[in-house]
């Protein structure tokens, strides 16, 4: 293993670190990606970017597979239910399993704006829907994702994004996400230590790299929340460190959305960094040959 440079749950206290990786990795000299100067600079400062209503005619074809991957995939480990009930709370790997979702994670305007953010090729590290069902879909916690997948799966640096289209409109009341803009540039390394297997609880709910209430008072403490709402078919890019989480929802409404996370192919997992084993190839794909943008 090489060395650790975001040490987590390693039996150390709580603490917020500095970020050490830059956040865009585009080559400056080349100016032939899809996004301008203001949409970098915005990356950079915020750790996200919104692209309103960027494809809405994929969004009933997705929602469609949706509702076929939930049959196709019943009784396997991919799918995941609420912490309170066996509502449905995720479907992981949609893209091994549907050739829509695989075509819209390779769609010639999403996969170019990826490439150039982590200035390389790009491979599928995992996929997922989030299905948060009306009054059922219960939060998720503030965390890092990269926090997650550093310590369990081995990512040894900053350089991934996830992207994520909305299957229906996300509004104020039916749990949208909420991200800390700028908290990018910081590390929580978070106390505690990870039990084997970890991950079949973390899914339903996060307990670990889950900073607690005084270190997000700090962060909190010259930096704002944004619910991240908006029509079907908007899509988000977020910064792998970026924190982030959402509320319950109590409203009438689920709140669907179909999430992908690239990692640059410089970036490969190693051995988890503070968990026994790596998780499944379901939550970190093996495969790690880079993806080209669909026909
Ligand atoms: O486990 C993962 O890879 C993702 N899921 C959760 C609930 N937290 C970390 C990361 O976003
Ligand atoms: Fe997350």
């Amino acid at each position: 293993m090489t060395d650790d440079m975001y040490p987590s749950r390693v039996g150390g206290r709580e603490q917020i670190i500095p970020r050490k990786d830059p956040v865009i990795y585009a080559d400056p000299a080349d100016n032939h990606g899809p996004l301008n100067s203001t949409q970098l600079s915005f990356y950079r400062d915020n750790g996200y970017l919104i692209f309103p209503e960027l494809l809405p005619q994929l969004v009933e074809p997705l929602r469609e597979e949706t509702q076929q991957l939930r049959e196709k995939l019943a009784g396997r480990e991919e799918l995941v239910c609420e912490p309170h009930d066996n509502t449905l709370r995720t479907i992981f790997n949609p893209c091994g399993f549907s050739d829509a979702f695989d075509r819209f994670f390779r769609h010639p305007e999403v996969l170019p704006i990826v490439q150039q953010l982590l200035g390389s090729d790009v491979y599928r590290m995992q996929s997922r829907i989030n299905n948060k069902p009306a009054f059922h879909g219960r939060s998720f916690a503030w965390h890092s994702d990269f926090e997650t997948w550093h310590v369990e799966d081995g990512m040894p640096r900053m350089r991934a994004l996830t992207a994520w289209i909305m299957l229906n409109e996300n509004h104020h009341h039916n749990g949208p996400l909420y991200v800390i803009p700028g908290s990018h540039k910081l590390y929580i390394s978070c106390s505690g230590e990870t039990a084997e297997d970890n991950y079949k609880s973390s899914l339903r709910e996060q307990k670990l790299g889950v900073p607690q209430a005084d270190t997000m008072r700090e962060v909190l403490r010259d930096r704002d929340i944004h619910a991240i709402t908006g029509k079907p078919g908007t899509l988000v890019i977020h910064e792998c460190n970026l924190l982030h989480g959402s509320p319950d929802n109590i409203s009438g409404d689920a709140r669907q959305v179909a999430m992908c996370v690239y990692n640059s192919v410089h970036n490969r997992p190693q051995a988890p960094f503070g968990a026994p084993r790596p998780r499944p190839a379901f939550l970190s794909s093996r495969d790690h040959s880079p993806v080209t943008v669909a026909a």
